[in-house]
């Protein structure tokens, strides 16, 4: 492996910016498949300037995990300082962790999780919890539909993410967990909509070809939720504070907030993007030699309308 770090390094350009002693991050990125992915780039390539004494090289695994090993193993061939990896999925990251860890180069995990049995293969995990996402979720759909004078199931539409991504797994067992312990909730259908509006129309317009008889969305992000929504107003459903539908959307981006003081979108569960400052704190004391969690959640709340104002989300960063 040092061999190969040399051989990297015997082909560097001499302007290349290690030139200049610039802490060298090596970032695999999911996608670009919402805008929560997007704000979330952002918040990296903001955080992690020149100015400050970085170079972030980024890659675009375009929601594949083959992609993420392709790159992680470019990195470690370049000799970064450090690797940081939001995962598609959790699963299947021993191998190309252990890789890592034998070219002695340290690795934070951001946004969803992975899932290995050996946890020092990495140093830290920053995200969100999203079994409490999902939780605040449910809670509120319980309150929303607490009393409720009918003979009838309430009827559940769950459009749920990327399969095996932490940010699935999680607002999907919240999601279950709730509907096996009442026993007058049920799906109409779980849809895969892989995090994307695109995917999301699809299957919600097939869906409703076929069966018009639900009382609720659980979209397990804003980009589903706006598939959705193109969905039914083909099928004339209404949806929001007075229609027929209850939307529940995750991330509450800021076109999810505005739907939602307009009425049509019932909560918005939120999901920060904006890791890269956190990231940059975790990397200042893992230089410094300082202790680091192994685990970093951060803040997050509920909205609905009630909750907003248009000033509020004017001034909302994503
Ligand atoms: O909810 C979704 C994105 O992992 C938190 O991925 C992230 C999720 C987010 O594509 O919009």
């Amino acid at each position: 492996m040092a061999l190969a770090i040399n051989i990297a390094g015997c082909f560097r350009k001499p302007e290349q910016p290690e030139d200049k002693d610039l802490y060298v991050i090596g970032f695999s990125q999911v996608g670009a498949e919402s805008d929560w992915r997007i704000a979330n780039t952002k918040s990296m390539v903001e955080t992690f300037t020149e100015d400050k004494g970085y170079e972030l090289r980024m890659e675009n695994a375009m929601q594949r995990q083959d992609n993420q090993f392709a790159a992680v193993r470019t990195f470690i061939l370049e000799g970064v300082d450090c690797i940081i990896i939001a995962p598609t999925v959790e699963d299947g990251w021993d191998a190309v962790l252990t890789e890592i860890q034998n070219a002695g180069i340290p690795v934070i995990i951001m946004d969803r999780s992975v899932s290995v049995a050996d946890k020092d293969l990495y140093l830290t995990n920053i995200g969100s919890d999203f079994l409490e996402q999902g939780n605040m979720a449910v809670k509120w759909l319980e309150r929303e539909t607490a009393g409720r004078n009918s003979d009838e199931n309430l009827r559940i539409l769950h459009l749920q993410g990327t399969y095996g991504a932490t940010a699935q797994l999680l607002r999907t067992k919240a999601l279950e967990v709730a509907v096996a312990a009442h026993s007058d909730w049920e799906f109409a259908g779980q849809l895969y909509g892989d995090f994307t509006e695109a995917k999301a129309y699809e299957v919600v317009t097939d869906f409703l070809r076929k069966d018009k008889d639900i009382d609720v969305i659980y979209s397990e992000n804003d980009n589903m939720t706006y598939g959705a929504m193109r969905a039914l107003d083909d099928a004339g459903i209404s949806y929001g504070e007075n229609g027929q539908v209850k939307i529940i959307s995750f991330d509450a981006t800021k076109r999810a907030l505005q739907y939602c003081l307009d009425g049509q979108i019932n909560l918005c569960v939120e999901c920060n993007p904006l890791h890269g400052p956190g990231v940059e704190e975790l990397i200042n004391k893992y230089r410094n030699g300082e202790s680091i969690p192994k685990h970093v959640y951060v803040e997050e709340s509920t909205f609905t309308a009630k909750d907003l104002t248009q000033e509020f989300i004017d001034s909302r960063e994503y």
